[in-house]
């Protein structure tokens, strides 16, 4: 079986290519997001044995339990979880911005994920296991979308002393922090950006590591022409 990892957001982007990824490393994976058909997709490529389809909405304390329970109901024990999920709206400048997007971003990135972490940690405790979460080039540089970009912030202010947190009994706690990454995430995303592949492979790196080595955060930015 493996060892038990819980993506949010996998039905695209980055989230699917990491189950893919870690799947391929010899984990088993637990797949949230709201879009049932293509969890369900990604669970019939991945093997019904190693993959398992949790439909729910990060913004829901209830889904996300639901989903967490059924996940370690059915394999035994959950290894990591790697808090994905999030959206960037349509990123203008604070003066023009949608307060209904701004709403559901700070729902999705900043309390969805928060959620993904309070209900896995007892999991991880069991097993000495690890936190992923998908942070942003945009939370250290200049990039539009002010307010994207401090949701974001507070990912990584978080990461920092939850992985001082964990470290006591044997926990890690990483970032993954991309730029652009050629996902649905950007529907006007530059040609020459990451792949999801490649954000992935930072996660596979940081949970691959000997357990006496925490990787706190991995930045990742494309580079142009290459
Ligand atoms: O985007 P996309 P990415 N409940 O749109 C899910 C960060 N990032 O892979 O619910 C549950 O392909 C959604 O699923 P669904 C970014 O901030 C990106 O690029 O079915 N799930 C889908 O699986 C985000 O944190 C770039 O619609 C919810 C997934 O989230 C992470 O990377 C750069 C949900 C989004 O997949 C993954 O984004 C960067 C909810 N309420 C950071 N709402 C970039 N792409 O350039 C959404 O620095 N999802």
């Amino acid at each position: 079986m493996g060892k038990v990892l819980l993506i949010t957001g996998a039905s695209s982007g980055i989230g699917a290519a990491t189950a893919r990824a870690a799947v391929q490393a010899g984990w088993t994976v637990g797949l949230v997001a709201r879009s049932a058909d293509r969890l369900a997709t990604l669970v019939n490529e991945l093997g019904p044995e190693r993959a398992v389809a949790l439909p729910a909405d990060v913004t829901s304390v209830e889904a996300q339990t639901q989903a967490i329970d059924a996940l370690v109901g059915r394999f035994g024990r959950l290894d990591a979880a790697f808090a994905n999920a999030g959206l960037g709206a349509s990123r203008p400048g604070a003066e023009q911005g949608d307060l209904d997007e701004w709403r559901q971003m700070l729902e999705v990135n900043i309390w969805g994920l928060l959620v993904t972490v309070r209900l896995a940690l007892p999991h991880l405790r069991a097993s000495q296991g690890h936190v992923v979460l998908t942070g942003s080039r945009a939370a250290r540089t200049e990039l539009s979308g002010s307010v994207y970009g401090a949701t974001k912030h507070f990912v990584h202010g978080f990461a920092a002393n939850l992985l001082a947190e964990m470290r006591p009994w044997g926990g890690r706690c990483t970032v993954v922090a991309p730029g652009m990454v050629d996902t649905p995430f950007f529907s006007d995303v530059k040609p020459g950006g990451l792949r999801a592949e490649d954000v992935a492979g930072a996660v596979i790196y940081a949970l691959e590591q000997p357990a006496h080595v925490a990787v706190g955060e991995v930045y990742l930015m494309p580079v142009p022409g290459a």
